[in-house]
């Protein structure tokens, strides 16, 4: 509901006083509805030009909203990449490297900072944080895991095919008992039950992370034999640190058309997920609050989905696990199926919510409200930086300029290898040229850009946790 003008005028002395967001002269307290995925790769979407995955609602959320072409979460690994999201700020900063790393309760989180504002806020599904007395569950009022647990049917064959150690196949279970759809009853009876209050939902998917198990039909959705594996499905960089264990921590795939087989079944995880997204936005609708929620759709990372040969993500800094998806639908700001091109970053979520609902954005957060991006001009960020690891021991840090991308691998501290491309002319990473000397200018300009960034960002100790975080 949006209040008119001459209602404001009507009632401005008594509105006034119930929110920081109207006394500076705008409506009321938007809701955020912030939905988000595990390991969503950003090419699997309809509205990202995929012409084979179902998508249906996203596509539709996107048409009435933003769709950030090139966002980039700040790690490729769950508990460091959402706690930036939650934090507005880069994993070396929080301590929060690693799934092995708790997080510091003097952080504030989204929900702290809304809630102070006077928002009710929940988080329903994979939240994969400690949460207890000490951090005061991070500030979320409601705090709920649904999860269903339940093994595939029938699954591929595990010799073969395992990503992330985990089994793919189909789910016993129908939709209404399958997590996707016990989240979404949950995150419906969120909304339902808190329609009269400003609140933040946070409602996260846990696939179409690992295990691949899509419930009937999306599970028998895609044939195999129709879908395209990724361009650089067999472009391998032998040398990259870790190569190895990244492809057996994928599976053996000996046989090739395994790849189209798990790619049949992560399609129809995502179009689950999908199906689920519309009945939550359906209840928005059906309350009329969608046009005062802001409404998000990202992921913590993406999914090396079959790109050189792996399916998994970890310690690479390719655009299969770097790249989101990001999609902002609010308001005049984010709408109009608009495409922006400019580099975004999974830390500039919190102090955009923030800015949109006139709350103050902390002087610590390092991601920068989108409300100041002016696509086309050349006044946003030149580099978006991505870090999974600790920079004195074993890394991987993504630099990721407009058109090229340079990746270091550090062991010890040291610079074990290096990566850089050139994606005007090869977008799909094929062709390493650290070694070309063409690139040395462009090269040592990335360097400069992540010296200077190492400089200038906070650096704190791992936040060291006796409490085990599954994965
Ligand atoms: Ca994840």
């Amino acid at each position: 509901m949006i209040l008119n003008k001459s209602l404001l005028l009507a009632f401005g002395c008594s509105l006034a006083v119930h929110s920081q967001a109207e006394s500076k002269g705008s409506v009321q307290k938007p809701n955020v509805l912030f939905i988000m995925s595990d390991q969503h790769n950003a090419n699997a979407l309809g509205c990202y030009g995929n012409q084979e995955v179902s998508t249906p609602n996203l596509d539709k959320l996107a048409a009435k909203g933003v769709r950030f072409q090139n966002a980039f979460c700040q790690t490729a690994q769950c508990v460091p990449s959402r706690y930036s999201i939650w934090t507005g700020r880069h994993a070396r900063s929080t301590g929060t490297y690693g799934n092995g790393n708790g997080q510091n309760p003097a952080e504030n989180t989204v929900a702290d900072l809304f809630k102070k504002a006077g928002y009710y806020t929940g988080t329903i599904g994979k939240h994969h944080m400690i949460m207890n007395a000490t951090n005061q569950n991070h500030g979320f009022d409601v705090v709920l895991v649904p999860n269903d647990r339940a093994k595939p049917v029938n699954p591929l064959p595990y010799d073969e095919v395992h990503p992330g150690r985990s089994e793919v196949g189909e789910s016993p279970l129908p939709n209404d008992q399958h997590t996707c759809g016990l989240i979404t009853q949950e995150s419906i009876k969120f909304i339902a039950a808190n329609k009269d209050k400003p609140f933040v939902l946070w409602c996260s998917f846990p696939g179409p992370h690992t295990p691949i198990t899509p419930s009937a039909p999306w599970s028998r959705q895609y044939d195999p034999k129709k879908l395209t594996l990724p361009p650089n499905h067999l472009s391998i960089d032998t040398l990259i640190p870790g190569n190895r264990g990244l492809l057996t921590k994928s599976g053996k795939f000996a046989n090739d058309f395994s790849h189209n087989q798990t790619l049949a079944y992560y399609y129809g995880l995502v179009s689950q997920i999908d199906y689920n997204i519309g009945m939550i936005l359906n209840e928005l609708d059906r309350l009329g609050l969608r046009e005062n929620t802001i409404v998000v759709y990202t992921a913590d990372h993406g999914e090396m989905m079959s790109e050189h040969r792996a399916w998994t993500k970890g310690m690479t800094g390719y655009e299969a696990t770097v790249r989101v998806p990001m999609i902002i639908s609010y308001g005049k700001q984010f709408s109009g199926d608009r495409k922006i091109e400019e580099l975004v970053c999974s830390i500039d979520l919190l102090p955009t919510l923030l800015d949109l609902s006139g709350i103050e954005i902390p002087a610590n957060i390092e991601g920068k409200s989108m409300l100041k991006l002016k696509p086309g001009t050349a006044t946003w960020r030149d580099y978006a930086f991505s870090e999974l690891g600790s920079s004195t021991q074993t890394s991987v840090i993504t630099v990721r300029g407009n058109a090229a991308k340079y990746v270091l691998f550090r062991r010890g501290g040291q610079v074990e290898y290096e990566q850089f491309f050139d994606l005007k002319t090869d977008p799909w990473e094929t062709t390493n040229l650290a070694k070309d000397a063409r690139y040395d200018k462009k090269l040592n300009d990335f360097k400069s850009a992540l010296n200077a960034w190492e400089k200038a960002t906070e650096t704190s100790e791992p936040i060291r946790t006796k409490e085990k975080v599954e994965e």
